[in-house]
């Protein structure tokens, strides 16, 4: 090698390291819609406030539509350190957090407001403590959305009308067992292989909120939407503890101050979906049945209350039931 050949290979070797040091950690984050979506408008948010926050030294890699795979899938590899970001719905979380599973209670909450005030109050705040013994850090409640059933078959009024239909849930007790009370038959199924299970007839309906039901375009493959409402879908924006643990505690404050910023456009993003969703769903042709019987959905839920009281506490129930 000629010598101003190895000049120019220790000029581009000396440039190639000085790069290096200034090049950012990027972060990969996961979520089950698109970048458009509710997740997605609360990814996007968090990684432009870390980005800000830390000038520049984190960015982010988005993987939309479930590119990293399914709900459960992503918190295993947070917890492995794998995957460094998951914004999910609280579906599987109570397998890895059991304190989070109170919260997956059908008609716990009343509205928005109800969940939204419990979730960032006391209570909430409190479950989040839970995660960091169990090799996840929640950085913030995200939101998911309340849950509404889909189907192929007919139109849901009250509970006689989901009978004996097979409806994709998520790998969620606490929800299979409320809606077994309904008289559904429930399947759980990670949700990448749900547009193709409703596809292929596998089953006859799923359950998710409007942003998860516009984003996913279900409206292509069910007919039938009933705003049933039957439980909110709280979310989460979970880290890798080998992340977390290597942050200044100045950048940990960054963190979580972009999460919370996070949370609240991903929870307005669910409520423009709910308010102009429901009308393009209905423009997609799907048949949408606005009022549903509550009130026999609530009662027939009574035998799964019996069990919830026993696991988790009545006390501890009513204390979210009483927030107002
Ligand atoms: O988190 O699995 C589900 O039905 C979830 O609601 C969806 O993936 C968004």
């Amino acid at each position: 090698m000629k010598l101003g050949h190895i000049a120019a290979a220790c000029l581009s070797l000396a440039l190639g390291t000085s790069a290096l040091a200034q090049q950012p950690t990027v972060l990969k984050i996961g979520y089950a819609t698109s970048k458009e979506s509710h997740y997605g408008v609360g990814s996007t948010v968090f990684c432009d406030e870390v980005e800000k926050g830390t000038q520049g030294r984190f960015k982010c890699q988005h993987f939309a539509n479930s590119a990293l795979g399914g709900e459960r899938e992503q918190i295993e590899a947070i917890q492995l350190g794998t995957q460094d970001l998951v914004n999910t719905s609280t579906g599987p979380v109570g397998n890895f957090v059991p304190e989070v599973k109170i919260v997956d209670i059908p008609f716990l909450f009343r509205d928005y407001d109800h969940a939204r005030k419990v979730m960032d109050g006391p209570i909430g705040q409190d479950i989040l403590t839970k995660f960091p013994s169990k090799g996840i850090i929640a950085l913030a409640w995200t939101e998911n959305g309340f849950r509404h059933m889909t189907n192929s078959k007919r139109d849901i009024v009250k509970p006689s009308d989901a009978a004996g239909l097979k409806m994709r849930t998520m790998e969620n007790k606490v929800h299979m067992d409320g809606y077994r009370t309904f008289g559904i038959l429930p399947t759980p199924m990670a949700f990448p292989e749900l547009f193709g299970a409703l596809q292929q007839g596998t089953v006859d309906g799923q359950e998710n909120p409007i942003p998860v039901i516009l984003a996913s375009k279900f409206s292509q493959v069910q007919k039938h939407l009933s705003l049933t409402g039957h439980v909110y879908s709280p979310a989460l924006l979970l880290l890798s503890p080998k992340v977390w643990n290597k942050l200044s505690d100045a950048d940990k404050k960054v963190f979580v101050d972009a999460a919370k910023k996070a949370a609240v456009a991903q929870r307005k993003k669910v409520n423009d979906d709910e308010n102009n969703g429901i009308a393009q769903l209905e423009k997609d042709g799907m048949k949408v049945t606005k009022v549903v019987d509550g009130a026999a959905f609530r009662e027939a839920l009574k035998p799964a209350y019996a069990g919830y009281a026993k696991e988790f506490g009545a006390d501890n129930i009513k204390k979210i039931t009483d927030v107002q």
